[in-house]
């Protein structure tokens, strides 16, 4: 039971509290999070960090009429807590449950659905202009990470409000953190603004140049004066917001509820735009959260007391198993450059980045710039490997056509987190890439059944002189035994796992062992199909396919993607160019539809691609063909 928490339905009733009040419901928030989360799993991290700029941000602002958009979105569970949903929290990412980002739908306090980083200044200043014309008065405020700022769709937002000049709100939550600690220049400015140094360089360089000018007639006390102004400009906090247009107040103590609200208040009188720049601690209150922020950032269920992780098999990650194939071959070859957008830990690539430090870049939140990067180190004569998780990749998506392709670069793509999701919903589904890049020329793309396949894909995609995607799952292997040694894999072989009578199934990735233990099934029912192994989506196998073409009367492929340009729709239109209409191909994927939030075993569940949907379907089949004969036997 909390004694505050408890009483909260709405901020109207945070508004009421008093300064003990306000510190107790802080706590009581914090505690409640570390509670979900240690068994739900999700972002405690930035949660523990952001509750105290949350209580203010609802007691200033007028709340729902005054618009708050959160960036990314994984800190707003204080925000979810006290906007009606308290009774709900234990639900969060779980199926049927709230979601662990904005949503709409859920609430009228949720303004804009988010989940991918850098929108919601661009958002923001939409509504911003909408406001205006219709004559409205409320106040939007964009509420931004640190790591966010750095995305290449934020800056182009500061480019176009500090030109606008409208009236808006921008709250910088700077913690130093990304997931990881944040990286590149304007990091470091963000840093110099809070360290305090400015003032001290300011005095000192501002005396050394006037020094240095010879005090001689009228001319050049005024010219000093205005050299003096110009180098003040240069080095006042903030300057790069003014520049900008953009008015910088801060940096303020984003755990101190009176300051910050005080701050709000002041800065719902400008006319302009206006950046508040909040510091926060990242992990607040929870000591193993302080120390491990990053490892807490997207966290599994933990043990409170310990603050250990709850682990599930033994196995490794197909991430770590990536990378540490990666860290193998770059030892014997030093053109291999390894590339991550902010996810040093998610990808695994922090390890290589611990052996091969001259050779790893993070490039911040930045998938655009990652791949284009990445262009020219090939263009360069390396060997780049950039590990994104799917659902990012999507941001690079020119860069993939209009140079990449184009160029018929060899640059090799991680793609991580493929296929449904756990927890982060629909925003996250990494389920669109088989069929955004399916139609790109000059791509290989793979997918491996197993971590041992995947060390022997990384091995084959780095002797290829074209670009390379491998698309492997957030999970663990099966426990495959890995090896010191690798294997090159034929590009366009498939592996033909088990004959059939009738039927095949033709698997993608990590839909090949749920294939297999439904083969098995099956036999055990008296049904013969076969498996295959499509390692490659692209280029398929098609002197398999003409051979099963003879042999089989259907085919059943499954991926854990969506049907439309999937790996399935490439095999019909194989047999439909070749004018072979014998054979008929069914598909098990993704309908065209918003995928819900769940763990990724009630997903393929859900929609059938796991063992009894495959199961399921090749009994459905060999009913409908017996259904069929029957009726052809029938007398008319
Ligand atoms: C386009 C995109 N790339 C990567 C991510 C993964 N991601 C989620 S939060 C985050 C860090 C954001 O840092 P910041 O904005 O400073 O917020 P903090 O987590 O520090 O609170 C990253 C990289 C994402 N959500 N969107």
């Amino acid at each position: 039971m909390y004694e505050i928490l408890n009483k909260i339905n709405s901020p109207a009733d945070v508004r009421k509290l008093n300064e003990n009040e306000l510190k107790k419901l802080a706590s009581e928030i914090r505690e409640e999070i570390i509670n979900v989360v240690s068994k739900t799993g999700g972002h405690l991290s930035s949660n523990l960090g952001s509750v105290e700029l949350t209580l203010a941000l609802h007691r200033s602002f007028n709340t729902p009429e005054d618009k708050l958009l959160w960036d990314v979105g994984h800190q707003i569970y204080p925000h979810k807590l006290i906007t009606g949903r308290r009774e709900l929290f234990h639900t969060i990412r779980q199926y049927k449950g709230i979601s662990g980002f904005p949503n709409r739908d859920e609430s009228e306090y949720d303004v804009l659905n988010t989940g991918h980083a850098s929108t919601a200044l661009s958002a923001a200043l939409g509504m911003v202009i909408a406001r205006d014309q219709k004559g409205e008065k409320h106040h939007v405020v964009a509420i931004v990470g640190d790591g966010s700022l750095t995305g290449g769709i934020a800056l182009e937002a500061l480019n176009q409000i500090g030109h606008l000049k409208r009236r808006i709100i921008i709250v910088l939550n700077d913690n130093k953190m990304s997931i990881s600690p944040n990286v590149g220049a304007i990091s470091k400015y963000l840093d110099y603004l809070q360290s305090g140094q400015f003032y001290v360089k300011t005095k000192e360089m501002i005396r050394s140049v006037v020094e240095l000018i010879p005090a001689v007639g009228k001319k050049m006390v005024e010219l000093a004066h205005d050299i003096e102004d110009k180098l003040k400009k240069l080095m006042v906090p903030g300057s790069f917001f003014e520049e900008l247009g953009i008015r910088y107040i801060g940096p303020i103590n984003g755990h101190n509820i009176e300051e910050m609200e005080e701050v709000f208040d002041r800065v719902k009188k400008c006319t302009r735009p206006v950046l508040v720049h909040i510091v926060t601690e990242k992990g607040k209150g929870y000591k193993p959260a302080e120390e491990k922020a990053n490892w807490f950032h997207s966290s599994a269920p933990f043990d409170i007391k310990t603050g250990k992780f709850k682990k599930k098999n033994g196995a490794p990650s197909y991430s770590s198993v990536f990378s540490d194939t990666l860290i193998q071959l770059a030892k014997n070859d030093e053109k291999v450059i390894a590339i991550t957008a902010a996810m040093p830990e998610g990808t695994g690539l922090i390890k290589f980045k611990e052996k091969y430090p001259d050779r790893y870049f993070d490039v911040g939140i930045a998938e655009q710039h990652g791949v284009e990067f990445s262009v020219g180190l090939a263009l360069g004569g390396l060997r780049p490997v950039i590990a994104l998780y799917s659902t990012f990749l999507q941001r690079a998506y020119d860069q993939i056509i209009h140079d990449v392709s184009l160029m018929d670069l060899p640059i090799v793509i991680g793609i991580d987190r493929a296929g449904a999701v756990s927890g982060d919903g629909p925003t996250h589904q990494g389920i669109y890439d088989i069929s955004y890049l399916n139609i790109v020329p000059n791509i290989i793309m793979m997918a491996p059944k197993d971590e041992r396949e995947l060390q022997n894909m990384v091995f084959t995609a780095l002797k290829q002189e074209h670009p390379v995607t491998i698309r492997y799952p957030r999970a663990q292997g099966y426990g495959v035994p890995l090896k010191e040694t690798f294997e090159e894999i034929p590009i366009g072989k498939w592996e033909l796992i088990k004959e059939g009578k009738d039927g095949i199934i033709l698997a993608v990735g990590n839909r090949v062992y749920p294939a297999m233990e439904a083969a098995l099934e099956l036999k055990d029912a008296g049904i013969e199909v076969g498996v295959v192994n499509s390692r490659f989506i692209k280029p398929l196998d098609k002197e398999l396919l003409k051979r099963i073409e003879k042999e089989y009367k259907w085919i059943l492929t499954v991926e854990d993607g969506v049907l439309k340009g999937g790996f399935g729709t490439s095999v019909d239109l194989f047999f439909r160019e070749n004018k072979s209409f014998k054979i008929k191909v069914y598909s098990l994927g993704y309908p065209e539809e918003i995928l819900p939030q769940g763990d990724t075993k009630t997903i393929h569940k859900l929609y059938g691609i796991d063992k009894d949907g495959i199961v399921n379907k090749v009994k459905g089949i060999i009913n409908k063909r017996k259904r069929k004969i029957r009726d052809l036997l029938k007398p008319s």
